[in-house]
């Protein structure tokens, strides 16, 4: 599946980045992070996770001048009727309660105080968008999600963003303590990556 010219990843995340990486690699696909190539990212304004997805692969690759790949994800809680979702990048600073990943799990731990177990269900959702060039009119678009529930506290370990607070129901423990092959190969962004490359097969089949 190798191909001359690399693939720009629209992301700024570092997190995302590494499993990208860790995804990719293997494959002999060459992705650059769109901070390695210089690319700001924009303000993300849409209402849906594709939407947004597809403004981020169509930026980067609009300046890189590569094929583009981008994943929209977030967290979705029942108790909450889906929030964070799409915004759960943003879900402390939009509530005004600090920003980063450490102030977003402390918000949701106070929203779900005293609620059981069975009422914290939550998914983390993913779509990954793949542009071939910036005006690609038939973008392909998967899918992943990973089923769980919010934790009654913060489990330290490895990961990002929610990680330390999701029960993941595969292996039923905190994905914070999950090793990187492992959440991989479980997690929704793990998911929609594998869907995408059953894809990328068609695109690179002489690479
Ligand atoms: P880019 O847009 O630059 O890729 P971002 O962090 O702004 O980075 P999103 O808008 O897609 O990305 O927001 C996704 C948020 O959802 C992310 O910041 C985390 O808070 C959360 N999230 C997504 N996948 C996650 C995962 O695998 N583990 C933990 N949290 C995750």
């Amino acid at each position: 599946m190798a191909d001359t010219q690399p693939i720009v990843f629209a992301s700024s995340n570092a997190g995302k980045i590494r499993e990208l990486d860790e995804l990719l690699l293997p494959l002999g696909m060459q992705v650059k992070s769109q901070v390695e190539l210089g690319v700001e990212p924009l303000p993300e304004t849409a209402v849906t996770f594709v939407e947004n997805a597809i403004v981020k692969a169509r930026h980067a690759s609009s300046i890189t001048g590569l094929a583009a790949i981008a994943d929209d994800s977030g967290l979705e809680v029942d108790a909450l009727n889906g929030a964070p979702g799409l915004y759960s990048a943003r879900f402390a600073s939009m509530h005004n309660a600090g920003s980063g990943d450490e102030a977003n799990n402390a918000l949701l731990l106070k929203k779900l105080d005293g609620l059981d177990d069975k009422q914290r269900g939550a998914r983390f959702r993913s779509v990954m968008v793949f542009l071939r060039h910036e005006n690609d009119p038939s973008p392909i678009i998967t899918q992943g999600v990973w089923e769980g529930h919010i934790m009654h506290k913060v489990t330290e370990g490895g990961g990002f963003g929610y990680d330390p607070v999701f029960c993941n129901h595969d292996t039923h423990q905190a994905t914070s303590l999950l090793g990187k092959d492992e959440k991989n190969k479980l997690s929704h962004r793990g998911k929609a990556v594998q869907a995408m490359i059953a894809q990328l097969s068609d695109v690179y089949k002489n690479g």
